[in-house]
């Protein structure tokens, strides 16, 4: 890291409470193999919650690497309390590197638009990272309508059409192109048809947000309020001071929340931004005991009718929490007049 100065202790918002009987899913929850559960997609769909979640499987403590990853899945009628169903619900693997082909999917996110689901995710191949796009109608059948060429991931789907278009936040990673660093940052793409995205546009760079010095990229997918497309992104900061820190030898990074405000019909446009983070962290489970402490990754943002909106993030690499704030004073964040 060259340059990048070293940001200090960081605290949450508050606004954010964390919800008292946190993590809400863990790897106990599962029928099937599970050593780490965490960042997940929800949304609500024909009445109930649902949640794809990361699986990563194995004996890490033993073997120092795991297995495999899958997407599981469970259904709420609270969005607290979880259904898992008996099998993981989406896996991709191959690995021939010849082709570049698929070695697994992970992070995923969900939106509904017009009344279908889809899930955005990220794609690891021996070429690359890619993003990819696909869309369900019973959580076991997908159809994989697009993956993005290497290096991007971290799409989140605005839960409507703008312009008439389908709308996308990505993180692209231009590691030649940004000095060989991870000083990645937020785009946006449109699509006619959720398969051929363009008119890439950059939105909010790593070097505006005063508590990252590494990278950002797009947490969950944003809701809809009078004032704007309320958003989350992930900030990362890196102190080389930090050593072992979870089940490895060395992890230096820590995950933050940032919020923002982005304009209705031209969401290009940064309303407000909250030049602080809405979450850090802080909670035992968020700082401790994990596969990579100081981890606090968003997926899933619910706006209810009440003005509530629920947070769904991971926990250090870990377990899978949820947090809620009330949706105006996350507006007022974002606009100055609140924290
Ligand atoms: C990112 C992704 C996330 C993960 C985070 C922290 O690069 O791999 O899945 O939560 O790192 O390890």
């Amino acid at each position: 890291m060259r340059n990048e100065p070293i940001i200090g202790p960081l605290t949450s918002s508050p606004v954010i409470h964390r919800y008292a009987s946190n993590p809400i899913l863990t790897a106990a929850d599962l029928p099937y193999p599970s050593t780490l559960v965490f960042n997940a997609g929800v949304t609500k769909y024909q009445g109930k919650y649902v949640i794809v979640f990361r699986n990563d499987y194995g004996d890490y403590a033993n073997n120092h690497y795991f297995d495999g990853t899958n997407l599981g899945l469970a259904f709420s009628n609270d969005g607290i309390h979880w259904d898992v169903q008996p099998q993981p619900c989406f896996a991709l693997s191959g690995g021939e590197r010849a082709t570049g082909t698929i070695t697994r999917a992970y992070d995923p996110r969900l939106t509904v638009i017009e009344g279908r689901c889809y899930m955005t995710f990220a794609v690891d191949t021996l070429h690359g990272v890619r993003g990819g796009v696909a869309v369900t109608e019973d959580f076991e059948h997908w159809e994989i309508l697009s993956i993005s060429v290497p290096e991007n991931r971290n799409m989140v789907l605005f839960p409507e059409r703008i312009g008439g278009k389908y709308v996308r936040l990505e993180r692209p990673m231009p590691v030649y192109g940004r000095g060989g660093r991870e000083r990645f940052d937020i785009w946006l793409s449109d699509s006619p048809d959720l398969a051929y995205w363009g008119n890439s546009a950059f939105i909010l760079g790593v070097e505006d947000v005063p508590y990252a010095n590494l990278k950002i990229g797009p947490a969950a997918p944003p809701v809809k309020t009078a004032e704007g497309w309320l958003t989350t992104f992930h900030a990362v900061d890196l102190d080389p001071a930090r050593g072992k820190n979870g089940w490895e030898e060395r992890w230096q990074k820590r995950y933050t929340t940032g919020v923002m405000l982005l304009n209705l019909d031209n969401p290009h446009q940064i309303v407000g931004i909250y030049p602080f983070p809405l979450m850090a962290p802080e909670a035992p489970y968020e700082i401790g005991g994990g596969f990579r402490n100081g981890v606090i990754f968003p997926g899933g943002m619910i706006l209810e009718e009440t003005g509530e909106v629920k947070f769904y993030y991971g926990a250090a690499d870990t377990v899978t929490c949820l947090a809620t704030a009330d949706v105006e004073e996350l507006v007022g964040l974002c606009n100055g007049k609140v924290g």
